[in-house]
């Protein structure tokens, strides 16, 4: 068997085939013999003929069943992967391929996940209506803040600046990514303080609010922490999807606390951001609504973080919709979600009021609007910075201009003159 033997242009996919898209860049050989290379290597085949392979496993093969231009569509029979195992798929698909001498850039693009596949998966427990039940919002985008300085608050203070952006218009307050259970403000006692701010906000709001407590740790240590919050009544769990690893996500999502869950993807940039090798963002977010989180940051368009519109207003109609179809020049395959919830598309990284406006335009109301600086960096502080943002979501939704709203918006006033 050689590497041309997994290429067949003429073989038509079959429905319960997985399906991968990949950006290729050969080196030193034809775009057949890397593509080749890539489809022997990410299922039965290795680098030379070995005596061990027999008529039925070289059924198994993966085809490259299209190239164009630097474009190649790969078709995998489902009995190679392991269902409901999201490592071993992805040691597949996503594994050795990437470091292979024959290709000098290869990017998976977009996966199409047979039924059987996805079905194999939990999905998200709650989605954007799970969500939107919790916090009583019916169909405005809701509105979030991080606490920051992102470390170094103990755990009143954590708790005094979630208490304000609470009682100042937002519904949603979390931790940030890399603040965990630091000497300086310990998990346990965190939560404690916060969730009993929380309490005060929502009586003195008659809001309903959420606090999304970052369990991120050893897998044990997190399952720990997230019966902590369960037990103490805290409503929203938070995870790093990409730094815990796929495997740990599995097993949080497969204790079902019974909470929504929510996707913080530092570090998926690593794998993302060069758009000739890795794994696009697209796909990531595939695979993390497969396993099954509520909410997930997508990027912004207009805030500090790369990423363009298009690609992001991609990102969440993937996300969101139950059938995908297929986009040839955006190389987005289609997909089936059967039974599997939208999940809540989160916008954020160097937001402001004045961001608001163009962020429900390109992607709709479905959207948790979240800042961080943005709030707490608004001149009067986190309470103002919170409402102001609040406000700019009531402007944009009956379509006023901030400017226009601002002028007896004295929150919005500010903040406008601050970062316009
Ligand atoms: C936002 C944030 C988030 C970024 C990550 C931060 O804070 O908390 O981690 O949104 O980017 O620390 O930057 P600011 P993304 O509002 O102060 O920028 O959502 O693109 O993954
Ligand atoms: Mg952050």
């Amino acid at each position: 068997m050689s590497y041309a033997d997994f290429v067949a242009l003429n073989y038509k996919p079959k429905k319960s085939d997985l399906i991968c898209l990949f950006y290729i860049e050969p080196f030193q050989v034809s775009m057949k013999e890397a593509a080749g290379a890539v489809a022997a290597e990410s299922s039965v085949g290795t680098w030379t003929e070995v005596t061990t392979e027999t008529k039925r496993i070289a059924k198994m093969r993966a085809k490259v069943f299209e190239i164009k231009n630097n474009y190649i569509k790969v078709a995998y029979p489902y009995e190679l992967f392991e269902r409901g195992n999201m490592p071993e798929i992805l040691s597949s698909i996503a594994g050795n391929i990437f470091g292979m001498k024959i290709v000098k850039n290869l990017r998976l693009e977009d996966i199409k996940f047979p039924e059987n596949i996805i079905k194999s998966f939990k999905g998200p427990a709650f989605g954007i209506n799970g969500i939107r039940k919790l916090l009583n919002i019916k169909d405005r985008p809701l509105v979030g803040t991080i606490v920051k300085p992102k470390l170094g608050l103990n755990p009143k203070e954590h708790a005094k600046v979630a208490y304000e952006s609470w009682v100042g218009g937002c519904d949603i307050v979390k931790d940030d990514e890399n603040l965990s259970s630091q000497d300086f403000n310990k998990f346990r006692e965190r939560v404690m303080c916060t969730l009993i701010a929380k309490d005060k906000a929502e009586k003195e709001t008659g809001e309903k609010k959420a606090y999304l407590a970052n369990i991120t740790a050893e897998t044990e240590e997190m399952l720990d922490r997230a019966n902590f919050v369960k037990h103490n009544k805290g409503n929203y769990l938070m995870v790093d999807i990409i730094n815990m690893g796929w495997s740990a996500l599995q097993t949080v999502r497969k204790h079902n606390f019974k909470l929504p869950l929510h996707a913080h993807r530092a570090g998926y940039a690593a794998l993302a951001r060069n758009k000739m090798h890795g794994i696009s963002m697209l796909a990531i977010a595939k695979i993390a609504r497969m396993i099954g989180v509520d909410s997930m940051h997508i990027g912004t368009a207009v805030g500090k973080m790369e990423g363009p519109a298009k690609e992001i207003s991609e990102i969440e109609e993937e996300i969101e919709l139950s059938l995908i179809k297929k986009n040839e020049a955006s190389h987005i395959l289609e997909q089936k979600w059967y039974n599997l919830k939208p999940v809540m598309a989160v916008c954020s990284g160097g937001l402001y009021p004045s961001l608001v406006p163009s962020l429900i335009k390109m992607f709709g109301k479905n959207i948790i609007c979240q800042a961080g600086g943005g709030v707490h960096g608004h001149k009067l502080g986190t309470k103002a910075g919170a409402t102001a943002m609040r406000q700019a979501v009531e402007a944009a939704l009956k379509g006023v201009s901030l400017r226009e709203y601002a002028k007896n918006h004295k929150e919005l006033y500010i903040a406008l003159r601050q970062w316009d």
